[in-house]
């Protein structure tokens, strides 16, 4: 059996508000490796990282911190790849940033592979700025954008095969810039926001995506913002947007992933620890890590991958 890697990433460059760095360390308090290695995997923690070598930031630039989420993309990308070939890696955010390095790397890998690469995106928001085109120049707001292979992404590591469109489903939108509304009106990413999940559920959305993986023989990276959960069970958070995903919702997104066999890496971003309460927001994605990895109520517990 592979074993599962976790990597922790305390990176708070992508937007201005601190606290995302936390996010590792909150994990571990709140039991990561003791719910995994219950379920049955040997559970290897590569620490925490620090950022490849880059310039230093101009504190009057538009872009936040642009040289330093340079060096977290390196650093992670390169990461992501090793241990894309030992194991299944679980990103520890930091904030959403993050994943321009996560999932650069482990599509590296599939490319590496000839394996088609597939992104489930669960979050508030669509991240599919450019850095031209945001207006916070928080770049947590860009990765969707940047590995479906947006031009403007100047300074970071060129992806040799961006991710298709039709690869990338995004699920629990609910806040979308102007800019990011038009510029996803003329792609094939599957977006679903709250009023297409309230009206048809979320299993459906998603059945349909996990599909389209297995027919392909896809490798599925899952990107996990605590802001796809409504603040109301995740307060963890810099932006909180109300009306996002129940608990049951996300468990049961997490428990068809775990039934797919499908997932090939995870991410989980943008818990602030500094906000939370009693450790709840970062115990509750602990949790959906292990529905993702096969934690279950009444059945025998189910390997997600071997
Ligand atoms: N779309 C806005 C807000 C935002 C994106 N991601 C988060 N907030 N967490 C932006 O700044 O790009
Ligand atoms: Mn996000
Ligand atoms: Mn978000």
């Amino acid at each position: 059996m592979r074993d599962i890697i976790l990597i922790g990433a305390p990176m708070d460059s992508g937007k201005r508000r601190k606290g995302c760095l936390m996010g590792p360390d909150a994990y571990r308090t709140a039991g990561l490796t003791e719910a995994l290695t219950g379920l049955g995997y040997r559970v290897r923690d590569w620490g925490n990282l620090a950022p490849a070598e880059h310039a230093p930031d101009d504190p009057e630039a538009r872009i936040y911190k642009h040289h330093e989420t340079v060096g977290w993309t390196n650093r992670l990308w390169r990461t992501g790849q090793d241990a894309m070939a030992k194991g299944l890696p679980i990103f520890l955010g930091g904030d959403h940033a993050l994943s321009l390095g996560s999932v650069g790397g482990v599509n590296a890998y599939s490319t590496e592979k000839n394996q088609p690469q597939f992104l489930l995106w669960l979050d508030a928001h669509t991240d599919y700025h450019t850095p031209e085109t945001t207006d916070s120049g928080n770049l947590h707001g860009t990765p969707v954008g940047y590995v479906t292979g947006r031009k403007g992404f100047a300074g970071f590591p060129k992806i040799e095969r961006p991710i298709p469109e039709e690869n990338v489903c995004i699920l629990g939108l609910r806040s979308v810039d102007a800019a990011e509304r038009e510029a996803m009106q003329d792609t094939n990413i599957h977006a679903y926001d709250m009023r297409r999940i309230d009206e048809t559920g979320i299993a459906k959305p998603l059945a349909a995506f996990l599909n389209k993986v297995k027919k392909a023989n896809g490798a599925l990276h899952v990107s996990l913002d605590v802001d796809f959960l409504d603040p109301a069970f995740a307060p963890a958070v810099g932006t909180t947007v109300p009306g996002g995903a129940t608990i049951r919702e996300a468990h049961l997104v997490m428990e068809m992933i775990c039934d797919s066999g499908l997932m090939s890496s995870l991410d989980l971003v943008e818990l602030n620890p500094f906000l939370d309460e009693r450790g709840r927001t970062a115990q509750v994605m602990v949790d959906l890590a292990a529905s993702a990895l096969g934690r279950r109520v009444f059945d025998r517990p189910t390997r997600a991958f071997s």
